[in-house]
């Protein structure tokens, strides 16, 4: 049986099987039948993959050296289905991301700096640069560290990701329907797109609090497809067409903040509920809330400027570092940045189902 190189590894709040380009085959469609076979797609346990049956453990970080100036490895991020045999491109993974340098280093993609590593990624899937930077004492990756992450336990060596030109990079512009708040279906939303497209509503006009446990979510059928029509809708005003077999529009409920952070969020990966909230879906959430007239800004207890925006979610926070160039009207966003943590979990061949 013929196996594949491949490193599994836990970037942020998700984990993901980490190949070089060159492991697999150059064709998208025999790559993603590949794939698939790989995770144990479709199956709700993946019981006969490494797919951890959910979806923030169901993905994969294919990564090569870069072949343009300007950076120096090119990430492209694809998101398997669980139960549906699915392998969709249209959106990135900040979460996955948070690896890629390591991984890179790793693989000798990159070489590795005395004391630390910054590796610039193109993130294929939208276009755009990110900036990772990550701790390589005497030339090695060191994923160990003091720095804790909500929704994984104990701590590990920090991750400073740094985003610029993020703005509409899926839809074409941040605003992607025009407007900073519009009306789906009797439900204001505010469509948005600051490297991840997402429809922000208020918690409470969709029926709930916003401070339920994910579980509790996932059990309510009736939320789920109020959910999902909103997400239908909304796609069509954000120009992405029929989403209805795609991982974007994400939705994010918001209420106002109750843990000391500055909104309390809960988000649907589109119809499932998030364990926490994505890299570039807490950039794209924080950075609509900061505008005149979002939809949820008036939820906001926004922290002093220039300090990091605490999004609650369902299992503690996520800070988010946006800088705007207020020069420009509606302001410009000038850069974002996030802290994750990543860990290697093993190195070795995997062997995909028959
Ligand atoms: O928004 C889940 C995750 C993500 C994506 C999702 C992510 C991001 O938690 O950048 O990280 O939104 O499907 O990994």
């Amino acid at each position: 049986m013929t196996g594949v190189r491949c490193m599994l590894m836990r970037g942020g709040t998700s984990k993901g099987a980490y190949f070089l380009a060159e492991d697999l085959p150059a064709d998208p469609a025999a790559r993603d039948d590949l794939l698939l076979r790989i995770m144990g797609t479709p199956d709700p346990r993946q019981i006969d993959g490494i797919g951890g049956a959910h979806l923030v453990t169901s993905k994969v970080a294919i990564v090569s050296a870069a072949t343009e100036p300007g950076h120096d490895v090119d990430y492209l991020f694809l998101q398997l289905g669980v139960d549906q045999p699915t392998v969709s491109d249209r959106q990135t993974c900040g979460n996955l991301l948070a690896g890629v340098g390591q991984f890179a280093v790793e693989r000798g993609l990159v070489p590795a700096g005395p004391e630390r590593t910054t590796v610039r990624v193109r993130l294929l899937n939208t276009g755009t640069i990110a900036v990772a930077t990550f701790a390589t004492p005497g030339g090695e990756v060191d994923y160990s560290g003091g720095t804790a992450i909500s929704g994984v336990p104990g701590t590990a060596a920090p991750v400073e990701l740094d985003f610029t030109e993020t703005e509409g990079s899926v839809c074409g512009s941040l605003l992607p329907t025009g407007h900073v708040r519009d009306d789906v279906g009797g439900i204001e939303v505010s469509c948005v797109d600051n490297g991840m497209p997402v429809v922000v509503a208020r918690a409470a006009d969709l029926g709930i609090t916003g401070y339920e446990p994910a579980d509790v979510l996932a059990a309510d059928s009736a939320l789920t497809e109020r959910i999902d029509a909103l997400r239908t809708e909304a796609g069509k005003l954000m120009g992405l067409g029929d989403v209805s077999a795609s991982s974007v529009p994400k939705t994010t409920l918001v209420a106002a903040p109750r843990d000391g952070g500055a909104i309390c969020t809960r988000t649907f990966i589109p119809v499932k509920p998030h364990p926490s909230i994505g890299v570039l879906g807490g950039v794209s959430v924080v950075t609509a809330l900061l505008l005149d007239g979002a939809v949820g800004s008036e939820l906001l207890v926004a922290p002093p400027a220039g300090e990091p925006v605490e999004i609650e979610h369902a299992s503690g926070k996520l800070a988010v570092g946006i800088e705007f160039d207020t020069t420009t009207t509606p302001p410009r966003v000038r850069r974002s940045t996030v802290i994750r943590t990543a860990r290697k979990l093993f190195d070795g061949t995997v062997f995909p189902r028959q």
